[in-house]
């Protein structure tokens, strides 16, 4: 038996270094490195137990082609050669009658890194003149606005927050999304730090919090900007750093000036006296950090309360001490681009926003798509709009390639299904988001059945297509060696021989200690002008829920579903969480069937009454296959495709929803 060194590389901040052990070439037992720093030895279930997705039933094995209808599920075999002639020949004939921005690329990064997205993809895709794709399901409109406001200046590393004296979870469940993270907030806790948790849901670490705010969803632009402004009122503001080091605060202090306490208390659902409590602890704490979250964003208001979060360790100054400021995305320690190293950049077409796949598939027009490539990404169960999106893979007209490892729901709906291998079977490098790290991993088994990397299907199909320049990178080996080009000894060194480097300044930066704005200026933008110009209405302008359905769905992960990569192995059926009080005025039983429904979908599922949930909130999680409920449709067939005031990205909790007992069909 072999014991082999890992990484990772799933969309999940940890990034956890593994260890594998491997006999007679079958992975036996999968675990934590116990040397690596933050994962420190111990790993999720999901990944302990992903052995049985790696040999699972479920797989697939070989290359497919559809020989019933769309979406019968019927498929035969054949061999790559053919299926890759096929693919070429297809996407040459549409690029020939309707030009090459009739074909579209959709992929998010379920589990990848450097070596298997934005390199050979990007290369095909670009010289192809496809259209561009905009990956904004995820972190566009907390992107947009942290990058505004600071660059991307680096956060508070999660293993630093033991140093704080108030720790703020705000829209983030690291129960479930960074398991990492909750034994170094308990210790803190266990040190004298206090707890704020700003979440509609009691998540388990708010029911440890000194302070839960149960805001309803979409509300906390006022909450934010109501501290702001009791900051500046109180003299709490810190004025000598925000002459010093920002930009933009006596805007701020204006548009905050409308959010009293009573009146974003009232919007958002709360008793004012919780914001006050709040404000006043934050004002008194030092160090002071903050975790925001993504549940933040995925609504229409997302992009403007997250800047307002990030503005208040500038306004009330927590910033300069160890522990202190803000984590968002702590990505920034390295700027290895893939797409640069294959010597491609994005061609100059038309962009199409993957939150509006399905009206995109079913509308665009000039040309409309005609092919799509669909890989690293289960679109069916991820995008909003479930029912568009079902109905746009499953026209007749369109040619659809699915590269996957399993047999999910979107491959079912494929002309042609790619066997694609897991991180266990090819190389990956990847870029931690939690801690700060690069992390290498090699492959420790051979690929199952014929599953080939994204990396050697993107090069053989640009060499195939003619897409390649003479002396460019033409394999993963290449790619590699160009991306780590880019690292200094020291830090090529450390990738060898222990599959982890970290940033130049260290894994533990110091904000305006160590690491700085990365604005033009070096300053905090509190009110960046094109934020401003994006953000309809202008930036922190508050949009009201729109008043139909009188609960609002949210949809965030569970610790079994943090994404749709291992819904295949979770039991179904998987219940609609609601408040006893809310479940009782329907006349509706716990573990009775319901109908949840909006003018977008329904969906049949099973009610579970929770004190956890708050009144007016119902919650279904992310990540569900068809299996899970009865009538085959998710949170997203529930919904709407309209975007974020930032960043174009969805509004999955800006669902409105009825539920009313299941009458049967
Ligand atoms: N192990 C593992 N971890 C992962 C991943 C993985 O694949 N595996 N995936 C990662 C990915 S892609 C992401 S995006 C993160 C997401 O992780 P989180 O940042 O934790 O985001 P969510 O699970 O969407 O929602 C977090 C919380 O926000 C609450 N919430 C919903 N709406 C609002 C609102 O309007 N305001 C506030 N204040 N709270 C709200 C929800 O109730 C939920 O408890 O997890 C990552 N973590
Ligand atoms: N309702 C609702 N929907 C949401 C969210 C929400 O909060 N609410 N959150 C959104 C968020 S935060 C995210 S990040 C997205 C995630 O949505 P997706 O990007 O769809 O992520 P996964 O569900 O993990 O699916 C990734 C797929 O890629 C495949 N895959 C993994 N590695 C490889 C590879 O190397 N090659 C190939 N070819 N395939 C591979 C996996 O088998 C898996 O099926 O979902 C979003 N959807
Ligand atoms: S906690 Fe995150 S990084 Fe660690 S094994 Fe699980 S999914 Fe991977
Ligand atoms: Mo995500």
């Amino acid at each position: 038996m072999a014991r082999l060194p890992s990484a990772c590389p799933l969309d999940c901040p940890d990034t956890c270094g593994l260890e594998v052990d491997v006999e007679d070439g079958r992975l036996r037992r999968i675990a934590g490195r116990a040397d690596h720093p933050f994962s420190g030895g111990f790993i999720c279930g999901k990944v302990r137990g992903s052995a049985r997705r790696v040999y699972s039933a479920e797989r697939v094995c070989q290359p497919m082609r559809r020989v019933g209808a769309k979406g019968s599920g019927e498929f035969e075999a054949l061999s790559w050669d053919a299926a890759l002639e096929l693919i070429a020949r297809r996407l040459q004939a549409v690029r020939a009658r309707w030009g090459g921005s009739a074909i579209l690329p959709v992929s998010y990064g379920g589990s990848n890194g450097l070596l298997s997205q934005d390199g050979f993809d990007a290369r095909l895709f670009d010289r192809l003149g496809a259209s561009r794709l905009l990956r904004t399901v995820c972190a566009a409109p907390t992107g947009r606005a942290a990058g505004g406001l600071y660059g991307k200046m680096p956060g508070v590393a999660l293993q630093c927050y033991d140093q704080a004296q108030l720790i703020v979870v705000w829209g983030c469940n690291p129960s479930a999304t960074s398991i990492h993270l909750v034994p170094v907030i308990r210790r803190a806790q266990r040190a004298g730090a206090r707890l704020v948790v700003v979440d509609p849901r009691r998540t388990p670490l708010a029911g440890h919090a000194d302070l839960h705010l149960p805001v309803l969803p979409g509300t906390d632009l006022p909450v934010a900007l109501s501290i702001i402004r009791w900051l500046f009122d109180k003299g709490s503001a810190d004025t000598a750093f925000l002459s010093a080091h920002a930009r933009g605060a006596a805007e701020l202090r204006q548009r905050a000036e409308a959010w009293s306490f009573e009146r974003a208390a009232a919007v958002a659902g709360l008793q004012p006296e919780l914001l006050e409590r709040f404000a006043t602890l934050y004002a008194a704490s030092s160090p002071a950090v903050i975790r925001c979250g993504w549940g933040v964003e995925r609504n229409r208001n997302g992009g403007s309360a997250v800047a307002a979060i990030l503005a208040l360790p500038s306004v009330a100054g927590k910033f300069g001490v160890a522990g202190g400021g803000y984590t968002m995305s702590n990505s920034s320690g390295f700027q290895l681009d893939p797409r640069a190293a294959v010597g491609s950049q994005p061609a100059a077409t038309r962009a199409v926003n993957l939150s509006q796949l399905g009206k995109s598939l079913l509308r665009l027009s000039d040309p409309p798509l005609q092919a799509v490539f669909v890989y690293n990404m289960n679109p069916l169960a991820s995008c909003p709009a479930q029912n568009k999106v079902r109905q746009g893979l499953l026209r007749e007209d369109l040619f659809s390639v699915v590269f996957e490892q399993v047999w999910t729901d979107t491959a079912r709906l494929a002309d042609v299904v790619l066997p694609a291998t897991t991180f266990f079977e090819h190389r990956e490098l990847k870029v931690s988001y939690g801690s700060y790290a690069l992390r290498r991993a090699a492959p420790c088994i051979a690929p199952v059945g014929e599953a080939r990397s994204n990396a050697a299907v993107f090069a053989e199909l640009c060499a195939r297509l003619g897409l390649n320049q003479p002396g460019e990178v033409q394999d993963v080996e290449g790619l590699e060696t160009r991306l780590l080009s880019q690292l200094n000894a020291e830090q090529r060194q450390a990738l060898c021989e222990r599959g982890l480097a970290l940033p130049d300044f260290g894994d533990a930066p110091v904000q305006f200690g160590d690491v700085f704005p990365k604005t033009p200026d070096g300053k905090v933008d509190l009110c960046p002008a094109a934020l401003d110009d994006e953000a309809p209405g202008g930036l922190y302008c508050f949009r009201p829920a729109i008043q139909e359905g009188s609960l609002q769905l949210i949809s965030p992960a569970i610790p079994q579903l943090v994404s749709s990569t291992f819904g295949g192995s979770l039991r179904g059926p998987i219940p609609l969480q609601i408040h006893p009080g809310d479940a009782a005025d329907r006349g509706l039983f716990d573990q009775g069937t319901v109908r949840v429904f909006n003018a977008s979908g329904e969906v049949v599922c099973q009610l579970a009454c929770s004190t956890t949930m708050r009144r007016g909130v119902v919650c279904l999680p992310k990540g569900l296959w068809a299996r899970h409920t009865a009538n085959g449709c998710t949170a997203n067939a529930l919904a709407p495709d309209t975007l974020s005031d930032l960043g174009g990205g969805a509004c999955y909790n800006d669902a409105r929803v009825e539920v009313e007992a299941w009458q049967g069909p």
